[in-house]
């Protein structure tokens, strides 16, 4: 070999493991997903970060001399029946005798009496405070003894490990702080480490009543109960330090320490059990908690959590284009957005911060999502922080089938199945039918009734748009288990209550009277919304009919009724009507869209079987402009999505990244993002996250009329990018790749095997796939391009 050759062998490897490098390098940055800030937090709402264990959730604020840690459980309530022995879950007894004389007053046009009436009769029975509040359980204040030039500060949180941190150098020595909830071991965890000897005070504060405090064997614990309702609750502090530990006046004191790591628990006696919501043993579960952590170093629990949250969290990628930002702060990264930064990093951060959010607040054991989540700092919390359930409950579930976090669904059913007791006295109290309803707004005490305020409170579909997400959860995982045992009978129920309550009317069609479209206009014969809902819940129980083979006289029942539901109308400029009457205003910008539910999360509207109502929706959602708040937005994301316009939609997604810095409340057009992510309604609520979330999924993929469709609304600003590991109803687990705006690769796995048409633009093949088989559409793609 002459000595050029040689030269060549020598470079070539080089020049491989230099591109190997390269590569890896890129992949890891496209695949950073953080949100950082070289400051501090100063405001709880629009700057701290959320970390969370499922059952309880705790913001950070990051301060290098005083550290801030708010946290809650998501069962500390006041309201319910400790609140007031009259606690009786909003039931106005006997308050159906009043129905035919509202249903008449309406049907003769009489929608002032008819209001009055109902105000009067059809509202909710409670008296103030009843109702409750989610409640914060305290701060950990954590002063960090500190001297000298603080420098390369950063705040963090990095989705992939599911952890909050905070770094820094003081005078040479390097700080660092690492946050997490750890979903098998019920625990919170805060870890600080430094290359000095440091000292902390650490302050246990809550606003509520301190029933005792104590420490003994390195383990602090406060005993509190909330004022109204006596709910007790108790959350210990362990401390695992190589420093000195002390309690001394009130406060945890640690000196010389290199390691600290501090392992909270919390519990309350609340129980999911109508009706008297009482009862756990909390003491015993924190105990049991702390047990498990004996012999366990910190990096065995950092492991366990990583593990159980990388299982989830990891079965989604998305990719949207090239990614330059990540050296840009989350806040700066932002606003720059707003300006019209191309950011296709940001969008992924934002699709998977949902998801890291559902991961860290709804599993198994715990209760669902309310309106902050988990993650709530106050006594008096925006609307209760309760389960509301005109869209925002719904919402918060959108994403959880489509972007592989099912288990993540699942308290949201064991929290229905928690309401069909108490909703079925309602549907009995208020309206003399049969089955389960839960209305606008709910407690976790079952308050299903209707609100103390008309219209707004009312709203019965609530429990028939929650059984959509039973049988979603059915659908997207074809478990004939969770079918029959859990989807079913919930949605069986919920459905006597419409088979029931609609009412004939002149045309032979069958109305929800009195009904009332979500927090618009007023009492009416007839809310498309609600016709919208049953005719969804119907049809699915027909299908649960059959896949079950079950209830042969009730499937025909509910196809009968169904079929007989006004269906939606449009009107005389084109829209879709949100009432019986055409009387819907052009010029209305109201946030809610409710009766645009046939589209989304529908699917009795879609483009191909219906599209001169989908024509309608289209000129509804135009008419109604693209302002709203955070869920709105989010809302017109998938509206558009399945319109297959894919710009509009990301149009929309743009404006729900819009930076928002103060607090008011601005019912119109007030939505967009706080900076540290969390969607501004404004204020703070996570359906937004949420819903821009499960629009993005609905932008790539979707499957509610009977085939998969791949890139049904790709935006012509997503010009390369793949997603791996999306769900489409049938069980199939879908990864997409495009280049150039077109589809360029796509692979199917099937969960339980089965043939499924699938489309890309105007074209369709079939798919037949076996359980467990992975399919490249390799030359069937060739067919699809
Ligand atoms: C519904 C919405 C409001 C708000 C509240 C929590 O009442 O109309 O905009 O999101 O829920």
């Amino acid at each position: 070999m002459n000595v050029k050759n040689r030269k060549l062998v020598l470079l070539v490897p080089c020049f491989f493991v230099l591109l190997v490098v390269l590569a890896s390098c890129s992949e890891d940055m496209q695949q950073e997903l953080k949100l950082w800030y070289d400051q501090p937090a100063r405001e709880w709402m629009t700057e701290a970060l959320p970390v969370g264990n499922g059952y309880m959730g705790s913001m950070f604020f990051g301060g290098v001399e005083k550290e801030q840690i708010q946290f809650t459980e998501g069962s500390l309530w006041s309201g319910g029946p400790g609140s007031s022995p009259d606690y009786n879950f909003g039931i106005r007894e006997g308050a159906w005798k009043n129905l035919e004389e509202i249903r008449k007053l309406i049907n003769d046009g009489k929608l002032k009496e008819a209001n009055l009436l109902a105000s009067k009769e059809l509202t909710g029975k409670i008296t103030s405070g009843q109702f409750g509040a989610q409640q914060t359980m305290g701060d950990l204040f954590i002063s960090v003894e500190n001297s000298g030039v603080t420098s390369n500060y950063k705040r963090e949180l990095d989705l992939n490990k599911g952890e909050g941190s905070v770094s820094y150098v003081l005078d040479g020595a390097k700080y660092k702080r690492t946050y997490f909830g750890d979903y098998p071991g019920k625990l919170m965890v805060y870890n600080f480490t430094s290359s000095r000897k440091t000292g902390y005070t650490i302050h246990f504060q809550s606003p509520h009543k301190m029933n005792s405090e104590n420490f003994a064997d390195g383990i602090y614990s406060f005993q509190g109960n909330v004022k109204d309702n006596g709910m007790e609750f108790e959350s210990c502090l362990k401390f695992d330090t190589d420093g000195k530990l002390e309690f001394i006046d009130g406060k945890i004191q640690i000196t010389n320490a290199k390691n600290l790591t501090i392992y909270q628990v919390a519990a309350t006696d609340y129980t999911l059990e109508y009706p008297e919501y009482k009862g756990a043993d909390y003491i015993a579960e924190n105990k049991k908690a702390l047990d498990r952590l004996e012999g366990k170093s910190y990096e065995e629990v950092s492991k366990e959590h990583l593990i159980d949250y990388q299982n989830l969290f990891s079965r989604v990628e998305l990719n949207l284009g090239e990614n330059n930002r990540d050296s840009v702060p989350t806040d700066r990264r932002l606003s720059e957005y707003a300006d019209g930064t191309i950011d296709p990093g940001l969008e992924e951060i934002y699709f998977q911060y949902s998801r890291y959010l559902m991961i860290s607040a709804s599993r198994k054991g715990t209760l669902p999502l309310n309106l902050q989540g988990k993650w709530n700092n106050s006594t008096n919390p925006p609307w209760a922080c309760d389960y509301h359930m005109n869209i925002n409950e719904e919402m918060l579930y959108w994403p959880a089938e489509v972007t592989n976090l099912g288990e993540c669904h699942l308290p949201l059913f064991t929290y229905m199945e928690s309401l069909v007791e108490p909703g079925k006295n309602s549907a009995k109290e208020f309206f003399n039918t049969r089955g389960w309803i839960v209305n606008t707004m709910n407690n976790p005490f079952g308050y299903t009734s209707p609100g103390w305020g008309f219209p707004w409170g009312f709203f019965p579909a609530g429990a028939a748009w929650l059984c959509q997400h039973a049988w979603e959860h059915y659908d997207f995982t074809r478990d004939e288990s969770f079918l029959k045992e859990t989807a079913y009978p919930l949605m069986k129920e919920a459905a006597l209550f419409w088979i029931d309550y609609l009412i004939e009317d002149e045309n032979g069609y069958l109305v929800s009277i009195p009904s009332y479209s979500p927090e618009h206009g007023g009492i009416s014969g007839g809310a498309a919304m609600d016709h919208e809902i049953a005719w969804d819940l119907l049809n699915n129980c027909v299908q649960a009919c059959e896949v079950l083979g079950v209830d042969d006289e009730f499937k025909q029942k509910a196809m009968a009724v169904r079929d007989k539901i006004l269906p939606p109308l449009i009107g005389s400029w084109g829209q879709l009507q949100e009432w019986k009457e055409d009387v819907d205003d052009p010029n209305d910008n109201h946030r809610h869209v409710s009766h645009l539910f046939a589209l989304y999360p529908g699917k009795q509207i879609t483009v191909e079987h219906a599209p001169e109502l989908a024509e309608a929706a289209q000129v509804t959602l135009k008419g109604r402009g693209d302002g709203g708040t955070g869920w709105s937005l989010a809302w017109k994301v998938n509206f558009w999505a399945r319109l297959k316009d894919g710009d509009h939609a990301y149009k929309l997604f743009r404006r729900l990244l819009r930076p928002i810095v103060n607090q008011g409340t601005d019912m119109v057009n007030g939505g967009g993002s706080y900076s540290n992510l969390l969607c501004a309604h404004p204020p703070f609520q996570l359906d937004g996250n949420m819903g821009g979330c499960a629009g993005i999924a609905e932008m790539l993929l979707q499957s509610h009329d009977g085939y998969i469709e791949l890139l049904p609304a790709l935006p012509l600003a997503w010009k390369e990018g793949e997603v791996k590991g999306l769900v489409a109803r049938g069980g199939f687990i879908i990864d997409i790749k495009w280049e150039n705006n077109e589809l360029a690769d796509a692979r199917i796995k099937s969960i339980t095997g089965g043939e499924i048409p699938v489309k890309y633009k105007d074209k369709t093949i079939q798919i037949a796939i076996r359980q467990g088989e992975e399919l490249k559409l390799d030359n069937q793609l060739k067919t699809l391009q």
